[in-house]
């Protein structure tokens, strides 16, 4: 036995596994090399033949050899699996993946629809803060502190601060706006009749949808929050005939069929008279009942007041309507829970 026939199986080795591009190929010089009759094998078979001291020069090279060969192996095995993954991640001809598009909420598709209809009935459509200051969602709405009507809308308060950007700009010139004017979540959307008419003139037609909330047990048809889109139209002569045909107008758009609704007389301290606007659900046996869906009026003196207006010179008409309500009779959804609990079973029907 030779020492050079030792080196000369390790290069032949180290040369072939080099050329091997596929495992299986591997495995056959695996086999020609450290199979139980391959080249290692019989140079082990010859050992016992050989003199103790040739025993002792080359049992520990051929041992030593056929640990490098065997680690050879290993390491070209992992570079063969490792570029095979890297192929398949680039198989161009592999079948796609389904990619799950989103589209909108249902109640987002409704908010467009009402804005569409009002930007056709010459509306501009005006966005407002969701975070409001104490002053524009209840004392410039003619709700002082002490009023009962505060009862109407529980309130989310936020901790005590106030932030400039809230409060009134010329807080000066009026001085309910002077004193500390905590922050809240605004629980209507009627704030904006105030913020816009501080900043406009005369005549307009303003639609503002948004999202309120309101510290209140759910149920069916109330949820802690919801939307509401606030109409707001100032003139010389704007009358409550002019918001009959605007309501239902809108209401012969946004439905598409005809829906029965009523006027009934309520009220709201920023607006006299007041009334509120049903409409009429049928139920099953032929019965039907009333849904609340909006509250309206003629813009109070006060709240012209505390926007500047003369109100001898301005009239308008205001309204507040429940977008998630108008939503569940045009879509029939018996629960306003429906829409806010993530429930993609229920969000994929529309
Ligand atoms: C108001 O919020 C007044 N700002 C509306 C208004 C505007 C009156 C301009 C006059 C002039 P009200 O609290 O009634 O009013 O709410 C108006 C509408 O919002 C209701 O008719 C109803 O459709 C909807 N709504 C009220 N509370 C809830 C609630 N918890 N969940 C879902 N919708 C509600």
């Amino acid at each position: 036995m030779e020492l050079e026939n030792l080196n000369k199986i390790n290069e032949e080795f180290r040369e072939k596994v080099e050329g091997v591009s596929e495992a299986k190929d591997l495995e056959k010089i695996r086999i020609e090399y450290l199979g139980r009759k391959g080249k290692m094998a019989v140079l082990v078979e010859k050992l016992p033949s050989l003199s103790l001291e040739e025993k002792r020069k080359f049992g520990p090279k051929i041992n030593a050899l056929k640990q490098e060969l065997n680690l050879l192996l290993e390491e070209k095995l992992k570079s063969i699996e490792k570029s095979a993954s890297a192929k398949s991640a680039l198989d161009f001809t592999a079948p796609g993946r389904k990619i799950s598009l989103g589209h909108r909420h249902i109640l987002s598709k409704v908010e467009k629809e009402v804005r569409d209809i009002f930007l056709k009935l010459n509306f501009s459509v005006i966005e407002g803060p969701e975070v409001e200051s104490e002053y524009y969602n209840f004392d410039a709405l003619n709700i002082p502190p002490d009023h009962p009507a505060r009862e109407m809308w529980d309130t989310f308060w936020l901790k005590a601060q106030t932030n400039a950007d809230y409060t009134r700009p010329n807080a000066e010139k009026n001085p309910l706006s002077q004193r500390e004017s905590a922050l809240l979540m605004r629980t209507h959307t009627s704030p904006m009749q105030i913020r816009y008419m501080e900043a406009n003139k005369p005549p307009f037609q303003i639609i503002v949808p948004g999202r309120v909330f309101r510290y209140e047990a759910t149920d069916a048809s109330h949820e802690i929050n919801f939307y509401q889109v606030e109409g707001l139209m100032v003139g010389k002569d704007v009358s409550l005939a002019n918001f009959k045909f605007i309501i239902e107008e809108f209401f012969r758009k946004f439905f598409k069929e005809k829906v029965e609704f009523r006027f009934r007389p309520s009220y709201f301290p920023f607006v006299e008279p007041g009334l509120e606007v049903d409409i009429k659900l049928p139920l099953k046996g032929g019965k039907s009942k009333w849904l609340e869906v909006m509250g309206a009026g003629m813009v109070h003196r006060a709240v012209f007041e505390s926007a500047h207006y003369n109100p001898e010179e301005y009239r308008g008409f205001a309204f507040g309507v429940g977008l998630d309500r108008l939503a569940m009779i045009k879509y029939k959804i018996p629960d306003i829970r429906f829409f806010y609990n993530g429930d993609l079973r229920f969000i994929r029907q529309f």
